[in-house]
């Protein structure tokens, strides 16, 4: 016979046993990996537009760092690691990217800095890195910007497998800015810490809204802010080279770096574009869909004003290209600084 009351106490037996058995399982898994809890605060918490979150590649990715298994210790002890897939595989596509949140250096350091070395060094734990790529950053008076970077940045470096360093050129004292004389320093003085084969040039203010986008240098100078929020994610001009831009140790040399005379704002991005032509050769760029950045919203700094010699400068590079760059680069190290998220190189870059 149909008991209502029979029927309850089924249901309830059934419901306590699965509750029991849920919680048993969670015990276990707890109990297997003591890491994972330890794990979670170290994840940045950054959202993508796609179905795979940018946590669960992180987790991936934390996942084979922090438990590795003997085949892999074996490798890295005897012999080298097999170099990483053309596609680096936890590559996520468009991200979210937004300024408004207030992220303090500590909390950046926090979110994404566990899986870095000192000096906001990175390399992929179990395969090696195609390319060995120095990141260099002009930098003055523009911190908020740098945290908002740095906790962006890391995370897609780190997905696209790359070797990689980062290093803030920073321009000490209040004299005219020179954004392309600190790129020639980050230039030098990024080699003198590790063989670098290829050159990342970054604005401070300039973030990838797709990971695809990656930050490897190719057969030609590289451009990669293709299409920048603030312009519409339209391109300029077809010789535009600012924003972001990459060149290998080679292609680098051969048009003797930036020139180190473009004081104040404008000119130095054209020239270093008129070098690449005039050494013979041609810039690639992404496409256009994939290489979208966000730019942080800011006004003009001070001491770096436009200055209209600068345009006048970008007629002669030819004349210039031999005598003004790496072979007459002169500059003081004020102070190097070790951050786990980067390295700080103050410079006086001997302003007129
Ligand atoms: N930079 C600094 N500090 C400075 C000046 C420049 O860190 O005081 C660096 C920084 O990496 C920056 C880059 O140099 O991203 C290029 O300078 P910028 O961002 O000023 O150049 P952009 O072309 O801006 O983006 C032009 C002035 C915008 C005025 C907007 C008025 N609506
Ligand atoms: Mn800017």
């Amino acid at each position: 016979m149909f008991n209502i009351r029979d029927m309850k106490e089924k249901i309830s037996s059934v419901l306590a046993l699965s509750a029991l058995f849920t919680l048993t399982c969670f015990a276990v898994f707890l109990l297997h990996d003591k890491d994972t809890s330890l794990v979670f605060p170290s994840v940045p918490q950054q959202v993508v537009k796609s179905n795979r979150s940018v946590f669960g590649a992180m987790m991936d990715h934390v996942w084979v760092t922090k438990t590795p298994d003997v085949s892999m210790e074996t490798t890295a002890t005897s012999e080298p690691l097999d170099p990483c897939p053309d596609t680096p595989p936890s590559l996520v596509g468009p991200l979210l990217v937004e300024f408004e949140t207030k992220r303090s250096l500590e909390l950046v350091r926090k979110q994404v800095g566990s899986l870095l070395q000192q000096g906001g060094r990175y390399r992929p734990p179990n395969c090696t890195a195609r390319q060995k790529v120095a990141v260099i950053v002009p930098f003055r008076n523009r911190s908020q910007h740098l945290n908002h970077w740095l906790y962006y940045l890391h995370p897609v470096l780190m997905r696209q497998q790359l070797d990689y360093g980062v290093y803030v050129i920073n321009q000490d004292g209040d004299g005219a800015f020179n954004r392309a004389k600190l790129m020639n320093i980050g230039f030098n003085e990024s080699l003198k810490e590790y063989d670098y084969d290829c050159f990342a040039f970054s604005d401070v203010d300039l973030v990838p809204i797709d990971d695809r986008n990656l930050y490897r240098c190719s057969d030609h100078p590289r451009h990669l802010s293709v299409a920048i929020d603030k312009f519409n994610y339209i391109l300029s001009s077809k010789t535009a080279f600012g924003g972001v831009s990459l060149l290998t140790q080679q292609q680098f040399l051969k048009v003797n770096g930036f020139s180190n005379t473009f004081w104040g704002w404008g000119g130095e991005d054209d020239d270093l574009y008129n070098r690449i032509i005039h050494r013979g050769m041609s810039i690639t760029r992404p496409d256009a869909q994939i290489a979208k950045y966000k730019m942080i919203k800011h006004g003009r700094d001070l001491h770096n004003e436009v200055n209209p010699e600068n345009a006048v400068k970008t007629q002669k590079t030819a004349e210039n290209i031999d005598t003004d760059g790496l072979n007459s680069l002169n500059f003081t190290v004020k102070e190097i600084m070790k951050d786990v998220l980067y390295t700080l190189i103050s410079v006086d870059v001997r302003s007129p």
